[in-house]
């Protein structure tokens, strides 16, 4: 393998935005600064003095990004928006929906006066500041997993369990931290979910091919400067991953915990439990890393409580919000992250009879989801618009 250690001068900003259909930060962030089209013309945020007052804590981040594009994409009501993030970026500007912010720094102040604040700042950034925005009486939707396991807290994924948050409304409750799930996770329960509800899954064995995106933005720049390296014949650049990334694949680089299982793998366990509301289900996980920008693949096999037949698990499957059959198998089409990269629904194929178990009781899928839209920020937002 090439080793070599060369200045972090990845424009991972850049490269993050080469990866969505949006153009690059202008002097840091700039999310609307494309030429105007059509599209972007007609896509836009709805301001209103009566929305609620909203903050973006992370802003300059890859998710933070995407919260503003998927607000505007989805006319989100709002009557103000900050634009919050570390000292670093304070003092940039960014573009929402047509008007010139300057990002602010992150403090206790920030959210006075705050309706609902979208976070993703880390996990440190949340722990501190979440708690303080909800005695504010500011509900916090938190991309981190600071609060995902704590008792009280609920963790959503809107397709699946809206009724978690049931009690979190703006005017009825004052303030609160909801969890977003972590990405595989959600991407998971969007295809695996329907079929619980229907006849009950006993066992799920999740195998993840996960985007460099879950690593953020600076690994995405070294996947694309490793790739030219490669290619050019130089020693590859490694800041992000001691190890090789392009042409190549690697056990997720979570921290390893003492069974074994690393932590996002653990993640998987827990939170799709806390989600289904049980603990009556055995999950295991095996999370990879592989060279692809911003999209997530799963293979997921079940073992399931009755028999399910794979055609009555795609008709299932089919009628699921949020959630797109890819299943050809005559043509040897199915689901892939390239086409999942970008779009707000997971897509779910290889829908088949798993044939070592008895009867019809193992299914197998395959499942690719965008890991900063329905991973992320478009689960985020969707989360908000429960509030209102
Ligand atoms: C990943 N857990 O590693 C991250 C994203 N949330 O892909």
């Amino acid at each position: 393998m090439y080793a070599a250690r060369v200045s972090p001068a990845l424009n991972a900003r850049s490269l993050y935005a080469k990866h969505t259909s949006q153009a690059p930060f202008s002097r840091a962030v700039n999310t609307f600064n494309r030429r105007p089209t059509r599209a972007s013309l007609i896509i836009r945020a709805a301001k209103d003095s009566n929305g609620p007052r909203v903050a973006i804590a992370g802003v300059s981040g890859a998710v933070g990004q995407e919260f503003i594009r998927v607000l505007t994409e989805r006319h989100f009501p709002y009557s103000d928006v900050k634009m919050l993030a570390s000292s670093r970026s304070a003092g940039k500007e960014v573009v929402f929906d047509g008007e010139t912010y300057v990002i602010e720094e992150l403090t206790e102040q920030s959210f006075d006066g705050v309706d609902i604040a979208l976070f993703s700042a880390g996990g440190s950034i949340s722990k501190k500041f979440g708690p303080i925005a909800a005695r504010k009486g500011c509900f916090v939707v938190d991309n981190s997993s600071a609060f995902r396991m704590t008792d009280g807290i609920p963790l959503v994924i809107p397709e699946v369990n809206p009724e978690a948050m049931a009690d979190y409304k703006l005017g009825k409750k004052k303030g609160g931290i909801i969890a977003n799930p972590n990405c595989s996770t959600i991407i998971a329960l969007m295809a695996v979910t329907p079929i619980h509800r229907a006849v009950g899954v006993k066992r799920m064995i999740a195998s993840t091919y996960q985007a460099a995106s879950g690593a953020g933005a600076l690994a995405m720049a070294e996947l694309e400067q490793q790739t030219r390296d490669v290619l050019n014949g130089d020693p590859v650049t490694m800041n992000v991953f001691s190890w090789q990334y392009a042409f190549n694949l690697f056990s997720h680089n979570a921290p390893m915990t003492n069974n074994g299982y690393n932590e996002e793998e653990m993640k998987m366990v827990n939170e799709t439990k806390k989600i289904w509301g049980t603990d009556d289900v055995s999950i295991a996980a095996t999370c990879i890393r592989v060279p692809v920008m911003r999209a997530h693949a799963e293979s997921i096999n079940l073992t399931l409580c009755s028999e399910l037949d794979e055609l009555d698990a795609k008709e299932l499957l089919s009628k699921a919000a949020g959630l797109k059959i890819i299943d050809d198998r005559a043509n040897n089409r199915f689901p892939t992250p390239l086409e999942a990269s970008d779009k707000d629904d997971v897509f779910v194929g290889r829908i088949r009879q798993d044939i070592s178990q008895p009867g019809k009781l193992g299914l197998e899928l395959f499942v690719c989801g965008d890991q900063i839209k329905k991973g992320a920020a478009l689960n985020a937002v969707q989360i908000a618009e429960l509030l209102l």
